[in-house]
């Protein structure tokens, strides 16, 4: 099964970060209920893996701790992706790193790739990356206040020609 574990956003966050989309003439705004922060991209993962992830998931032993999303950019050529930023924690660091590992200790080949945390709002085909400047010109000023993360989710990723729909698999509260 296509799966990744992540932060979900708030529902107070996921509004703010849709009305940040709200001018874009062109691509495919996330919906608030399927934003996220991924911690891990996992991709294919076998049923009995699976079972081994989530039962590393729920024995993992961190805190929870707060994050602030500051800045909004772009991944690609055209570009590809628009994005808001996640400020420089080192519990998120942390919590990132656990969760490669364990996923790791699962069975689970996790790509290699610098961790750039971030929540992707819109998505561009090619030649509709242009229209990310009208957004773009309030990516200095973005900023929103702190959020308590309580929890991190394990999600299943079902791709469909009308883009992906995530499904929630598990959640594992961060109790320390
Ligand atoms: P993105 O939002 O920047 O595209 C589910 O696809 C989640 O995993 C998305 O948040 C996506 O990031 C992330 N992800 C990381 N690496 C990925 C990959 N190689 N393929 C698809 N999604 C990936």
């Amino acid at each position: 099964m296509r799966s990744f574990v992540a932060i979900g956003m708030p529902d107070d966050v996921a509004e703010t970060l849709w009305r940040v989309t709200r001018g874009l003439k062109a691509g495919r705004r996330v919906e608030p209920d399927a934003m996220h922060l991924t911690l891990a991209f996992l991709g294919d993962v076998a049923v009995q893996d699976l079972e081994d992830l989530n039962d590393g998931l729920e024995a993992m032993r961190v805190g929870s701790f707060e994050v602030r999303l500051l800045g909004l950019g772009t991944f690609g050529p055209g570009p590809r992706t628009l994005w808001a930023g996640v400020a420089a924690s080192p519990e998120l660091s942390a919590v990132q790193k656990k969760v490669l590992s364990v996923a790791r200790a699962a069975g689970v080949i996790v790509e290699r790739r610098r961790f750039v945390p971030h929540v992707t709002l819109a998505r561009f085909r090619e030649g509709e990356g242009g229209a990310v400047g009208d957004v773009l010109t309030q990516a200095g000023a973005f900023g929103l206040s702190p959020f308590r993360v309580e929890q991190v989710t394990l999600y299943a990723s079902h791709l469909s020609p009308s883009g992906a729909r995530y499904e929630v698999l598990a959640e594992y509260p961060l109790l320390g």
